[in-house]
């Protein structure tokens, strides 16, 4: 059967070699030296100036909403994975959805200022599969109405725009390390800003609030990544590289053979992308069907993401109507992509979907 993908596994003997340190030393969590390691060595591997390791993509959105105390209602977008909504309703936050761009899939800047009320605090644009969102305008129009800015870089590791990492926009940036990603902790997420109080804050806001052993600074949870999955993040981190090579030839390669009959994600120019997953729009709902039906007929297994569109979930009130995206999330399909994925096993997925739809 072929997946979606397959969360990359480093060599057994390396991560082994991690393990019996943890065990020598009996230090399983709460701030070990192999997290402080792999903070240190992500951090000048992105270019941030501080990168604060998680228990998840999630947690390191709602923490990041505390730390920056958002109130009232956040703009945000409906064409996400549903963490993105789920994570501000959970903090008593209201979404707002502003519609997307159909092509590059991101939030719509012009969508945005349309959204701004007197009770909104932030917007979190979502760099979707990886593609940078408008950045410029976003932290023009954040500036402009005095906003904070929260992107889920969840997909955007080792993005660059403008010139710069993705992750140093924004009062924060978060990335999400779980088991599927580019680069991965089996669980794990990241909160990166380029603000020294934001940063001690957020150390805070992690870790229960405690600052020593007898003082509790602030409210805060937990929400820290231990010590074996920081191993796991250190072996691979050292194959980012081929990790990253492989999937863009991959990418390529479907881009050369499909293009001519399906519609690809359109990337930012000015980005270096990461081809971390891909998204192909089909026709139709119907279309799209039979694709899927065909590939799973054959033990292939795409995805649909992101379906079905965030502003049709009954726990967002009030009800908020965004055709763009829901146009979009019915007819996208995201195809196998992972390391190990054989040319052969690509020309069979293709030659499904060209039958599928020509
Ligand atoms: N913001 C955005 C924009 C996100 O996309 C996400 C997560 C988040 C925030 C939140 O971050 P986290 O709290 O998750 O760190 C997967 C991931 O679980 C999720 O992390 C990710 N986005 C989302 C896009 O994809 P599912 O429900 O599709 O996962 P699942 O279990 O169906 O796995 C997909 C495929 O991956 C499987 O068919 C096979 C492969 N797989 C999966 C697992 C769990 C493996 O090869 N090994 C594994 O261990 O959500």
């Amino acid at each position: 059967m072929i997946l979606v993908t397959k969360s990359y596994l480093p060599e057994r003997a390396k991560l082994d070699q991690y393990i019996d340190k943890i065990y020598a030393s009996g230090w399983l969590t709460n701030r070990g030296c192999l997290l402080r390691e792999l903070e240190q060595r992500l951090a000048k591997f992105l270019g941030v100036r501080h990168l604060i390791l998680v228990a998840n993509g999630s947690l390191a959105l709602q923490v990041a909403y505390k730390a920056l105390e958002l109130t009232g209602e956040v703009i945000t977008t409906p064409f996400s994975f549903a963490a993105t909504t789920s994570t501000l309703a959970w903090e008593g936050l209201t979404p707002v959805f502003a519609d997307i761009d159909p092509q590059s899939f991101n939030i719509d800047p012009k969508q945005i200022v349309k959204k701004i009320s007197n009770k909104t605090s932030a917007i979190v644009p979502v760099h979707v599969f990886g593609n940078p969102c408008q950045v410029l305008e976003i932290e023009k129009i954040a500036k402009e109405n005095n906003l904070k800015v929260i992107y889920d870089a969840a997909h955007a590791f080792d993005v660059h725009c403008n010139g710069d990492n993705i992750l140093n926009y924004g009062d924060i940036s978060t990335l999400s390390f779980h088991a599927t990603k580019l680069f991965h902790t089996i669980e794990g997420g990241a909160i990166i800003t380029s603000d020294d109080v934001i940063a001690h804050k957020v150390r805070n806001l992690i870790n229960f609030g405690i600052t020593g052993p007898t003082t509790i600074e602030s409210l805060g949870t937990n929400a820290k990544m231990n010590e074996f999955e920081a191993a796991m993040g250190l072996c691979v981190l050292d194959d980012i590289e081929k990790i990253k090579v492989d999937r863009r030839s991959i990418w390529l390669y479907y881009k050369a053979k499909l293009e001519k009959y399906v519609i690809f994600q359109e990337i930012d120019e000015q980005a270096t992308y990461n081809y971390s997953y891909v998204p192909i729009l089909l026709e139709n709902e119907a279309q799209l069907i039979k694709v899927e039906q065909r590939l799973k007929e054959n033990q292939i297994i795409p995805r649909r993401y992101f379906y079905p569109s965030l502003d049709t979930l009954d726990y967002v009130t009030p009800v908020q109507f965004m055709p763009v995206s829901r146009d979009i999330s019915s007819r996208i399909l995201c195809l196998p992509t992972y390391s190990g994925l054989t040319v052969a096993e690509l020309d069979r997925i293709i030659s499904i979907v060209l039958a599928a739809i020509i």
